[in-house]
């Protein structure tokens, strides 16, 4: 079983819902137990223009590699209705594979750690309620660090 920590986001057809869905999808997932879940958070899109978003983190304890996870989380976005039309377009799911216990992945479909998390508030002060002050991210970033350089700006807490 490895420890994994997912980025949920959604900023259409009732954000709260859609996290809330797929927090019981995930908790369906074999081999897989949902062990905690951060706060809900909102802040502006990062594109312009498009409706807020709404976030968080989940911890999980899981049996399935990491592949196997990513096709999981695809089709549970799926099952919620996303269309991929745009990249970065507004969507009513998105499920990141954020940390994959203290491993370093970087194949074409699955780069972890997630490319964008250390430049993202809305991803890492959730993941903060979750682990302890002393966390250092599978590439050895100290979380206290990503934190220090990432203000929480913006970030609404739910
Ligand atoms: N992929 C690679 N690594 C991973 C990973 N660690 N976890 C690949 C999940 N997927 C990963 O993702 C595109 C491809 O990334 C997948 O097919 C997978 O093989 P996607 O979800 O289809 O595309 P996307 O989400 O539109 O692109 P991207 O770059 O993931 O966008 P982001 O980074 O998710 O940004 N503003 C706020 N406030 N909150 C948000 O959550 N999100 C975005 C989208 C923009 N602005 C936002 C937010
Ligand atoms: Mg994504």
């Amino acid at each position: 079983m490895e420890r994994v920590y997912i980025g949920l986001g959604s900023n259409l057809d009732e954000p709260q819902s859609q996290l809330r869905s797929a927090l019981d999808a995930l908790r369906q997932l074999p081999e897989t137990q949902v062990t905690a879940v951060s706060a809900f958070y909102g802040s502006e899109s990062l594109s312009p223009g498009q409706p807020r978003y709404t976030n968080a983190v989940a911890a999980l304890e899981t049996g399935l590699a990491p592949l196997a996870l990513l096709d999981s989380l695809q089709a549970i976005e799926a099952a919620q209705g996303r269309e991929r039309k745009e990249r970065w377009g507004p969507r009513t799911l998105d499920l990141d594979i954020l940390l994959y216990g203290d491993q370093v992945i970087d194949v074409p479909r699955l780069k972890v750690p997630h490319y964008h998390m250390q430049a993202r508030p809305f991803v890492l002060y959730p993941l903060a309620e979750l682990v302890p002050e002393s966390f250092v991210l599978a590439d050895q970033r100290p979380l206290a660090k990503l934190l220090a350089d990432c203000p929480f700006v913006g970030l609404e807490r739910l």
